[in-house]
């Protein structure tokens, strides 16, 4: 299928008559759905600076003030946004790939921390060492930022079958890209969440390429849920990732099923507004094709439904991005002036630490 023909299926997938979006709206509620907006802008924003910053030099040095890989979420914020509004902090647990900063924001890891650890300082979310791919959080059961193409897979599975065995009634959601798909561990981990009956939700957030290659290059099937599922006993979800009212809907059904004890399989389609990662002269996809979905950004179609409902006015949004801003401010003032890890911890936290 062309990529023309994907984006076609892509809004037709999406577009809830508004006498739906009006019901979504009034079962989300004004404040929840404020605050999912709230995040969404968040995690734009945050990104936007941290695209900047990662052209930008420490002061009178050539060192760069963000190293190494910066693969964005922007465009996709709807998706986790969505999952993680129904999810339980206390028990439920979330993993997803290198594209994790979206993740990191929505489970509450404090910005400072996340944009410290982009600087690679001692401050960061993981001491510097790890940067952008591999936010985490032990205490937020957020398990990562993983930098191998279906390496949380089997992790997610594994937090999933950890809920059932200790009989905590939670969950795990695992994010993959439509790239991991075609992975081994796709396959095995699936079979193994079917056959133990684990309540474990896997979505791929199909944004229609794995780097330079489109979907329907590196995936045999064309639906990607719908194929799948049945091979592994679970029923499956297609929605519209680029928007949250359906982000929201979609969500709320699987982490129910998922608690009642059948893993489900989900596909958001979605896609990713930026290149691959920092570098990406993007030559396999057309100027066209990425300004047809920026009209359908989820942070604009978010706000065009609050607004829809009445339920703010342009100064609540301005208030909205003021808030915001002097976050992100603070972030980076906190970033820029914290120290780089001594170099004393080169070889620490690498194996966990046996008491003396
Ligand atoms: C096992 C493995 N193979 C190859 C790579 C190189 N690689 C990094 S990202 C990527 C594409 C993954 O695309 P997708 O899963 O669709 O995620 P997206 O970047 O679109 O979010 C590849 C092939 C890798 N990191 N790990
Ligand atoms: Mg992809």
């Amino acid at each position: 299928m062309s990529p023309a023909k994907s984006r076609e299926s892509t809004r037709q997938a999406g577009e809830l008559p508004e006498r739906e979006r009006a019901a979504i709206r009034a079962e989300i509620g004004r404040e929840r759905l404020l605050a999912m907006y709230r995040q969404m802008v968040l995690i734009r924003r945050f990104e936007e600076r941290a695209e900047v910053l990662s052209g930008q030099f420490r002061e009178g040095t050539r060192i760069k003030k963000i190293a190494g890989f910066l693969h964005l979420y922007i465009g996709q914020e709807a998706v986790q946004t969505g999952f993680r509004a129904h999810l339980d902090p206390a028990r439920d647990a979330t993993v997803t790939t290198y594209r994790c900063h979206g993740l990191a924001l929505l489970v509450g890891i404090p910005p400072n921390e996340l944009m410290a650890e982009l600087f690679g300082k001692v401050t960061g979310n993981v001491r510097g060492k790890g940067g952008s791919m591999h936010f985490f959080s032990k205490e937020k059961l957020m398990l990562g930022g993983h930098g191998i193409v279906g390496g949380q897979i089997p992790i997610g599975t594994g937090a999933a079958f950890s809920a059932k065995y200790r009989k905590t009634g939670g969950v795990s959601v695992t994010f993959m890209g439509d790239g991991a798909v075609p992975q081994g561990t796709f396959h095995e981990s699936l079979n193994m969440a079917g056959l133990w009956k684990l309540p474990a939700i896997y979505v791929v957030e199909n944004n229609q390429y794995a780097m330079g290659t489109s979907c329907h290059r590196g995936v045999a099937v064309e639906s990607i849920a719908a194929a799948k599922a049945p091979g592994y006993d679970m029923p499956s979800f297609t929605y519209d990732g680029l928007d949250l009212l359906a982000s929201w809907k979609t969500a709320g059904q699987a982490v129910a099923a998922a608690r009642g004890g059948q893993p489900v399989l989900v596909e958001a389609k979605t896609y990713r507004f930026r290149g691959h990662s920092a570098s990406d002269a993007g030559l396999y996809r057309s100027k066209e094709e990425v300004d047809a979905y920026k009209k359908l950004d989820p942070i604009q179609r978010t706000r065009a439904d609050i607004a829809a409902a009445n339920w703010a006015d342009d100064a609540a949004f301005d208030a909205v991005e003021s808030e915001v801003a002097e976050i992100i401010a603070a972030a980076v003032a906190f970033a820029d002036t914290s120290a780089d890890p001594p170099s004393s911890d080169l070889s620490r936290h690498v194996y966990a630490e046996a008491a003396p």
